[in-house]
């Protein structure tokens, strides 16, 4: 039976490290869904809308040829729900989040790929501001 790999980001102002995360994690099963965080998702839980809004963030990560599936996340507290409905076998996140979803291993497989070093959109934006 075909294994669905599931992952969660912001994905604002893509870039390589985005690229590799979402490439290793379908490289772990045969079908990869991405929740794509919304605009009032960032707001309410960092301060600030993202650089790039929600229709342009997913529209960029759906065209992905690793990319199978995109929702919404809305919410950082229903994952448990977001694994059910889009029936996960396995949860990928980058290890930034290492321990944090550990208590959903009872709906799915979970794993933390390492992060790919020295890219974020933090230092692409300090970068162009400095340019
Ligand atoms: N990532 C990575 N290497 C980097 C930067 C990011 O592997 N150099 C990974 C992150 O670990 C994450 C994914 O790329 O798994 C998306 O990163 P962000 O867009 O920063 O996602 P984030 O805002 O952390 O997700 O439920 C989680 C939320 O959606 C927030």
């Amino acid at each position: 039976m075909a294994k669905t790999v599931i992952t969660f980001g912001t994905y604002d102002v893509f870039h390589y490290g985005h690229l590799m995360l979402l490439q290793r994690a379908k490289g772990c099963g045969d079908r990869l869904v991405v929740g794509v965080s919304t605009d009032a998702l960032n707001i309410s839980k960092k301060g600030r809308a993202p650089i790039f809004p929600e229709n342009e963030r997913k529209a960029i990560v759906e065209s992905l040829r690793c990319v199978d599936h995109v929702f919404d996340e809305d919410s950082l507290e229903k994952k448990a729900d977001y694994l059910r409905e889009h029936k996960a076998d396995l949860l990928v996140m980058g290890d930034d989040w290492r321990g944090r979803f550990d208590e959903l291993s009872d709906i799915c497989e979970v794993i933390y790929l390492p992060r790919t070093p020295a890219i974020s959109t933090t230092v692409t934006i300090e970068k162009i501001k400095a340019s």
